[in-house]
């Protein structure tokens, strides 16, 4: 589907939170290992199961210069010992290409972040549209009691990097404190010049 190279249309489903006609690929918890501060609430919940913690419906184009890759991800809510759900979060491969999100329903935040740690944490919620520039990292949270789902646009060969985020998370992480979404440092987080 979508493999044509004449403009062509899709639609966006923001009650099913899917794009129609397309599979989703499903991240669960077992794929975050490490990603959450309090590994012993992670394994205490994964012992329970391995809950889907979200999905995106990727629209794949040939990963050349010009062309766009787009799709739709929405976030489960809940939390991990008291951090809310998120996605991995990635630098861009080609670190010198941006993003845009646009959220479409529920409560969230994107955390992003530079190669340097300057970071910053915007709110989402349905009708904020969030421009990522280049070189910035980006992580969404399910900050709310409902699905999380944003519309994504980037260049198709910006590729992924997982690399540093996997070994550190980002600078700031999100947990609930006194029933509110707040942002906590991140202990793990090393400046540039600290890491090994
Ligand atoms: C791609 C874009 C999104 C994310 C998706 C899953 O550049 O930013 O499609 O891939 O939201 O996040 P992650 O961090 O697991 O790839
Ligand atoms: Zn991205």
């Amino acid at each position: 589907m979508f493999a044509m190279s004449t403009p062509f249309a899709y639609t966006l489903d923001s009650i099913q939170e899917r794009i129609e006609g397309l599979t989703p690929t499903s991240r669960r918890l077992s794929s975050l290992r490490g990603q959450f501060l309090d590994s012993r609430a992670f394994d205490a919940q994964l012992a329970q199961g391995d809950p889907v913690l979200y999905e995106y419906y990727p629209v794949h184009r040939p990963e050349v210069a010009g062309e766009l890759f787009s799709g739709l991800t929405t976030l489960y809510p809940g939390t991990v010992g008291g951090e809310y759900f998120m996605t991995k979060g990635h630098f861009h491969a080609l670190l010198e290409t941006g993003e845009i999100y646009s959220c479409l329903s529920g409560q969230g935040k994107l955390v992003m972040e530079t190669p340097e740690g300057t970071w910053q944490v915007t709110d989402m919620s349905p009708g904020v549209v969030v421009y990522i520039p280049p070189r910035w990292a980006h992580r969404t949270v399910n900050t709310g009691p409902n699905k999380f789902s944003f519309f994504w646009v980037c260049p198709a060969d910006a590729g992924h990097d997982y690399g540093s985020i996997e070994r550190q998370g980002f600078r700031k992480r999100v947990v609930e404190q006194n029933g509110s979404p707040t942002l906590i440092d991140n202990p793990h987080w090393l400046p540039p010049a600290q890491r090994v």
